[in-house]
């Protein structure tokens, strides 16, 4: 565990579940994959958020098969400015979960297709946290939303992505207007 100090020397805040470190860093999205498999999916998602003037890094690291990576990874992503997490997995979809039980940033849970169900046993894995640990889940494989609905939130507090997004929205509007697919470049 991390342990930040005050300026009075007293200990900081820590990085247990529902405490946020301190950040003076530049905002960023933390994409987590739980599989290299899930990387093309999102790879193809990912030039929206720089359209958006997002910045984010991508990782690969799974709950089950590298959870001391993924704990390592949420706390000091955390601390260098990781304001949201966007977490891809499928099958026993528990990455978000995970990663939502070790910080109290917003955790985006973004089921994957693929298994006895395509995608519905990651939804439920994904979608069906108990009380207290929220993560907010887009449907199964739309990358798009989930790295949207990231970008919306740094938004709030940033009024440059907040205009891209308008205007997103906007080029949306005039796609739909002229007949053509809404959300697709
Ligand atoms: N996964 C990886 N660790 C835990 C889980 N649930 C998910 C990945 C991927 C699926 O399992 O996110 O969607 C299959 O992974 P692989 O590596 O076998 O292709």
């Amino acid at each position: 565990m991390t342990r930040a100090r005050a300026a009075d020397g007293r200990p900081g805040p820590t990085n247990e579940p529902g405490t946020n470190p301190p950040s003076s860093a530049v905002p960023f999205v933390a994409v987590i994959c739980g599989s290299t498999s899930d990387l093309p999916r999102m790879e193809e998602a990912l030039p929206l958020l720089a359209e958006l003037g997002v910045r984010h890094e991508l990782r690969v690291l799974s709950a089950h098969r590298s959870p001391a990576l993924l704990e390592r990874y949420v706390t000091e992503a955390a601390e260098r400015g990781a304001r949201v997490f966007v977490c891809a997995a499928g099958l026993a979809a528990h990455l978000a979960g995970a990663v939502a039980a070790r910080t109290a940033r917003p955790v985006i849970g973004l089921p994957m297709p693929g298994g006895v169900a395509d995608g519905l046993d990651a939804l439920l894995s994904t979608v069906q946290m108990p009380a207290g640990v929220p993560v907010a889940t887009v449907g199964v494989g739309n990358a798009r939303n989930a790295l949207l609905l990231a970008a919306q939130i740094l938004g709030v507090a940033d009024p440059v992505i907040a205009a891209r997004i308008g205007e997103h929205r906007a080029a949306q509007l005039r796609r739909v207007e002229a007949g053509q697919v809404p959300d697709q470049s």
